[in-house]
């Protein structure tokens, strides 16, 4: 760690470095120099990410861009190698990176109150609205088929035939779950290639933990996780962080009772993301939304069903069966989704209308 760490140039010398937050793919420590200058650390995951010398152009690129930018979101910012780069490998090949540690930030694993997701809303849109005329074909695709339903589900079924660890009878019925709403969990990518829905830069991780809240002020203050920025659709975006901070539980909650989707908290995302950029989204984006969040909880389930599968080779687990929980919350997640459709529905409509 030592000869990483003298890799970067911090401010001062490394007097602690510590892990950090709540990540499942990378590896993050909090870094604390004489001077008291902080700092992130990470360590990118291989597995994830492919090709981390793209992936740090992008981010470079994206940071330089949003920098340049007059905006209420503070940018997050690369702290350059002695080299001059923006990452550094080590003796084992792994690939490291380190950002300036935002002061007076916190980050939630659930919103305090709707006020706290609605913040959350509009950082997520106005972190769009600020890559709007980012030369999208400029960014390497980070995670291919990152979103790509469709090919989430092949991915399944081949885990499913694969079957390495012998798992697959044991999640029978989580898997008929999955492949028996295939078609639904197909019409995003469908109304993406037929060019019903747009393309656009969009931050395709958007869980609550990846904003950074102002501990004085409770708005948000910085979009984290920029390793997934790339062309997608804004449903992603939003399905996404719905999935995850709408819910009344963990996502890791091993009490199923305990899970359900708080209409309350869409309400004040779909309030908070419209507030911030309603405004650009065509009819369909906007009728699709709901759709984004059945779909992104799917999305997300079976990926950790696949992982589960595959003898947990992407998410860092913490116990055994950590990604069949996750799975099975998801799951749940969507039944309940599916049972408060039209409520779902109707409340679009309504603040819909309202902005009329
Ligand atoms: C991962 O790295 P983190 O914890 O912000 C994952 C997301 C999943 C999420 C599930 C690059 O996000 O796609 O939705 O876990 N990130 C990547 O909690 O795969
Ligand atoms: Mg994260």
């Amino acid at each position: 760690m030592q000869q990483i760490l003298r890799q970067f140039q911090f401010a001062g010398s490394v007097v602690r470095c510590e892990p950090f937050g709540n990540g499942h793919v990378n590896r993050t420590y909090r870094v604390v120099c004489s001077g008291a200058a902080e700092y992130i650390l990470q360590r990118i995951n291989r597995v994830a990410f492919r090709k981390p010398e793209e992936l740090m152009e992008n981010i470079e690129a994206v940071t330089r861009y949003m920098a340049a930018q007059q905006s209420a979101l503070q940018t997050l910012r690369l702290v350059e190698t002695v080299d001059g780069r923006t990452f550094t490998v080590d003796s084992d090949g792994e690939y490291w990176r380190a950002y300036d540690l935002v002061r007076g930030g916190v980050c939630l694993e659930a919103p305090r109150s709707t006020d706290d997701f609605y913040e959350a809303a509009v950082a997520f849109g106005r972190f769009q609205m600020a890559l709007s005329d980012f030369p999208a074909a400029s960014l390497h695709e980070t995670i291919a088929h990152f979103h790509d339903t469709c090919d989430r589900i092949r991915q399944l079924r081949e885990s499913v035939a694969a079957d390495p660890l012998g798992r697959a009878q044991s999640v029978r019925s989580e898997i008929d779950f999955i492949l028996s709403r295939e078609q639904e969990l197909g019409e995003l990518c469908r109304q993406l290639s037929t060019g019903e829905l747009p393309l656009r830069v969009t931050h395709n991780d958007t869980k609550l933990n990846n904003v950074l809240f102002d501990e004085n002020t409770g708005k948000a203050k910085c979009v984290l996780d920029l390793d997934t920025v790339m062309p997608g659709l804004s449903a992603y975006d939003f399905g996404d962080a719905v999935r995850f901070g709408a819910s009344t539980a963990a996502e890791d909650e091993k009490d199923l009772s305990k899970v359900a989707i708080d209409l309350s908290m869409y309400e004040a995302f779909l309030r908070g993301y419209l507030d911030a950029c309603g405004g650009v989204l065509t009819a369909r984006e906007i009728e699709v939304l709901p759709l984004g969040a059945k779909i992104m909880t799917a999305e997300v389930g079976m990926r950790f069903l696949k992982d589960y599968i595959d003898g947990d080779i992407y998410f860092s687990i913490h116990r055994p069966e950590h990604n069949l929980d996750r799975t099975r919350t998801q799951l749940k997640l969507v039944a309940d989704m599916e049972r408060k459709w039209d409520e779902m529905q109707w409340i679009l409509r309504c603040v819909v209308k309202e902005r009329a």
